[in-house]
């Protein structure tokens, strides 16, 4: 039984980690970049270990640094978190052939999910519905793809086996231009994944992206926590997400047919630990496995507000051998919670990458209002890492009250120092179409425009100067008061004789 936990991880997800290491009562163990010396996770950890250089490479996906930290702190347990060594199957061997337990899923069972055409035949054997396309395992050449082709239909989607949020994919309209694309598909997959295998699937058009959260124990109780919806997305980047989804609504009998099938499918691969099975579905209800990601998600948070149960530290449960303590009867939805992704992006700028020195913030609070973080004033946005700032998680009785709690946070927030993407949330959270739950996996890029929002983007040089010097005003005379209340001035004595009679 561990007692002392290494974090494999950086920013707002090792932040959120060593937190529930604490609650459970664990050592934790931080490691970080030379970028991250000052970062909140090596200052929450109890230990912190230097890695290497700034870029990912030399730092956090270096797994025999990584042991060789556990191994000298006596961590006898890693917890991934999510992105770097999250989905690595060696990772998760190396951990076990040191004696270290891998907070997540057995590495056969990260191989299995992470080859998508493995994937396909081992959910699709087990009766779980698959979109038509090209089956079996084995690699497949450029010929053999083209005379497969007619068979699947066009319009139809080039994927890589070794792929996942769109690299290696290409949409092919018809056999003529499929040879350039099926080479575009491979030479991307081989630059991304190191590995140029590809295979079709028909292409499901207007569909949406709904994810059914998974927990499985290793006494084989195996349970799901309902639904996300994820289809507010950029270039598959995830901006928001939200649960329930709006688009299962109340229809309960399609919700629990979601998730069963979910259910069966992480089964089907003898899943253990916290995972995430995604669905395409289509206007009719008709729905079909994508993929699953094994790991702990970004979105996390949605789940355990709409639920009550706190992922991570089920998941570190289920890593020290303990059973689930529900039924699946006992797990219900209750009210409705949304997480919009706070990035450091110019919305008004193609959502360029902003970086920069965070100089100040104000975060939300009240009711209903969770932030996740892992910056703080002083730290610096680099290029070396995403470009998540925090998420920022409004839950609500209603999907109208998450949605009030969530404006009203979007305003209360203030992040100085770099240009963040919260013009955008503000501006969806007041799209027609986004209230009444009205999207696909395009919306955002083919039917939302920030152009409208313009004004925004104009500076009035005349209009800062003013707010400035009003600022500076209130700052002088607010100092120049706290000096008077220390002086036996007629003030003072006014304010003590406030406060005395107050205290009658
Ligand atoms: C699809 C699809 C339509 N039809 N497969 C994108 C990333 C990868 N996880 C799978 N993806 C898609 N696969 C078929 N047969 C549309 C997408 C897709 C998508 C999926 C989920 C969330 C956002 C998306 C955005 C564009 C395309």
């Amino acid at each position: 039984m561990f007692k002392k936990v290494l974090i494999a991880n950086r920013g707002e997800i090792a932040v959120r980690i060593i937190r529930a290491c604490r609650e459970l009562g664990l050592q934790t163990v931080a490691v970080y970049s030379k970028a991250d010396r000052q970062a909140l996770h090596v200052r929450y950890a109890d230990e912190a270990y230097l890695l290497g250089p700034a870029p990912a490479r030399e730092s956090y996906l270096r797994i025999d640094k990584i042991i060789d930290i556990a191994r000298k702190s006596e961590a006898t347990a890693i917890h991934p978190g999510y992105g770097f060594l999250a989905e690595r199957a060696d990772f998760a061997q190396a951990c076990l052939d040191n004696g270290i337990a891998f907070i997540g899923p057995k590495p056969s069972s990260i191989a299995a999910m992470g080859d998508k055409a493995v994937a396909r035949t081992m959910v699709s054997t087990a009766g779980i519905p698959i979109v038509p396309g090209t089956e079996g395992e084995g690699a497949l050449s450029n010929d053999e793809l083209l005379a497969l082709a007619p068979q699947v239909g066009f319009p139809l989607l080039v994927k890589a086996t070794a792929g996942g949020g769109g690299k290696g994919m290409r949409e092919v309209r018809s056999l003529e231009e499929m040879p350039a694309l099926l080479n575009a598909a491979r030479r991307e997959a081989e630059a991304s994944f190191g590995d140029g295998n590809v295979y079709l699937e028909k292409l499901l058009e207007g569909a949406r992206h709904i994810e059914i959260q998974i927990l499985a124990d290793t006494h084989g109780k195996v349970l799901h926590l309902y639904e996300r919806e994820c289809s507010i997305q950029r270039r598959h980047q995830k901006l928001l997400e939200e649960s329930p989804s709006p688009f299962v609504g109340d229809d309960d009998e399609f919700r629990q047919r979601l998730g069963a099938v979910a259910v069966r499918a992480a089964c089907s691969v003898g899943y253990i630990n916290a995972g995430t099975i995604e669905f395409l579905v289509d206007k009719d209800k008709n729905f079909y496995f994508l993929e699953m990601n094994t790991r702990l998600q970004v979105e996390h948070p949605v789940t355990e507000l709409v639920t009550g149960i706190d992922i991570v530290k089920e998941q570190i449960r289920i890593a020290r051998g303990r059973q689930l303590r529900y039924k699946q009867d006992d797990i219900h939805q209750k009210g409705w919670a949304i997480e919009c992704r706070i990035c450091a992006e110019d919305p008004y700028n193609n959502f360029m990458p902003s970086t920069g020195r965070i100089t100040g913030t104000l975060l939300p609070t009240g009711p209903g209002i969770r932030v996740d973080t892992g910056v703080y004033i002083g730290f610096e946005i680099s290029t070396y890492y995403d470009s998540l700032i925090s998420k920022l998680i409004a839950w609500g009785d209603t999907r109208g009250e998450a949605i009030l709690r969530m404006r009203r946070a979007l305003e209360e927030y203030k992040i100085i120092g770099v240009r963040t993407n919260i013009p955008f949330h503000q501006r969806l959270m007041d799209s027609h179409r986004f209230m009444g739950g009205q999207y696909d996996t395009v919306f955002v890029e083919q039917r939302f425009s920030m152009e409208a929002a313009e004004e925004g983007k104009v500076s009035h040089p005349d209009i800062a100067a003013i707010a400035v010097s009003l600022v500076a005003h209130r700052q002088t005379q607010r100092a120049a008061h706290i000096i008077l209340r220390n002086k036996r001035d007629a003030s003072n004595w006014k304010w003590l004789s406030r406060w005395e009679r107050l205290r009658r």
